[in-house]
């Protein structure tokens, strides 16, 4: 696979230093070489330009979400950054940073594919708040439902106004710690909300099957996963900024992306949420390295140039 590596050195989303020093600190653990030789052909387009702002600026523009400016700011310049990769039949895979950075990735995906796309969301939260129903202002707990075209305006309208996904075209998987809106959200949207109780009920192979059944019958054509690492049980990744316990296991979490790596759909990938300040031991960037040693073994089976067919913008 044609890989654009982009990093996205941001922790406004989340309000938590050292998140910012995810991409960096990836790349200097080898994250190139590992994509290369699992069979990739790999370019870093290095890391996207994010303003600065100092703690005292944090709600200069918006009284309920924290940074706004700087995270729009960002995601506009992702955004681009992503369209363009995508266009040219490569495959962007995004290190963060926080989860918000998903405003700009998803609108450059919406740009270059349209919306006939699925997400995947793999998180121990939705990220479905609004500014309305968010306990924190933290921006990184909003963009899924930005994208699906739910919150405040000037999150719906980065890099062009229309939806940047369907709800019905929407999956989270292993969820576990959800606010009260985003429980009111879910049920008002036809989108598809695999819990962690719902994996260990069932088994990783009962959730994965339902949803590669999903996307057959909706005949998608491309897919973005947005994967953040406290998905993983809080005992494997100290180093993430909401760590959340009772999540999935490494073992499932591989078996998860490889599946859904294996539809042969993948056309972008986010990975977010390391924060190295908070990875005391490295164990999070062991984590961190098995997850990604996954995702490039996947995509070093997959040939060639994407043909998305698609121009559009
Ligand atoms: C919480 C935490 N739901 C919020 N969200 C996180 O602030 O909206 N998302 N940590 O990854
Ligand atoms: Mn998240
Ligand atoms: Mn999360
Ligand atoms: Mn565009």
């Amino acid at each position: 696979m044609d890989i654009d590596l982009i990093g996205v050195p941001m922790f406004y989303g989340c309000d938590r230093e050292g998140v910012e020093l995810g991409p960096d600190k990836l790349r200097e653990l080898g994250l190139k070489e590992l994509l290369e030789n699992k069979g990739s052909n790999v370019r870093d387009k290095g890391n996207v330009v994010v303003p600065f702002a100092s703690p005292d600026m944090k709600y200069v523009r918006s009284s309920k979400m924290k940074y706004l400016d700087e995270i729009l700011t960002t995601a506009e310049n992702l955004a681009s950054e992503v369209e363009d990769s995508l266009k040219r039949g490569r495959l962007p895979l995004v290190i963060g940073g926080d989860h918000s950075l998903a405003l700009g990735s998803l609108a450059g995906v919406a740009g270059a594919l349209g919306n006939r796309h699925a997400v995947i969301w793999i998180d121990a939260h939705t990220d479905i708040n609004t500014d309305q129903t968010s306990p924190s202002g933290n921006v990184h707990g909003m963009p899924l439902a930005a994208a699906m075209g739910v919150g405040p305006t000037v999150l719906l309208s980065v890099h062009g106004k229309e939806k940047k996904v369907l709800d019905r075209n929407v999956y989270v998987v292993g969820a576990r710690s959800l606010d009260r809106g985003e429980e009111k959200l879910i049920s008002d949207s036809r989108m598809t909300v695999y819990r962690i109780g719902d994996i260990h009920s069932s088994g990783m192979q009962a959730v994965i099957d339902d949803l590669l059944r999903r996307l057959r019958e909706s005949r998608i054509s491309d897919i973005h996963i947005s994967y953040d690492i406290d998905s993983l049980d809080k005992s494997l990744v100290p180093g993430t900024g909401t760590p959340v316990r009772n999540g999935l296991k490494l073992e499932e979490s591989a078996q998860l992306v490889e599946a859904i790596m294996d539809t042969g759909l993948v056309r972008s990938i986010d990975f977010v949420e390391y924060n190295p300040k908070l990875d005391k031991d490295g164990r999070t960037a062991e984590s961190c390295l098995y997850m990604l040693d996954v995702f490039a073994g996947c995509l070093g089976r997959q040939t060639g140039r994407m043909d998305i067919g698609r121009t559009g913008s």
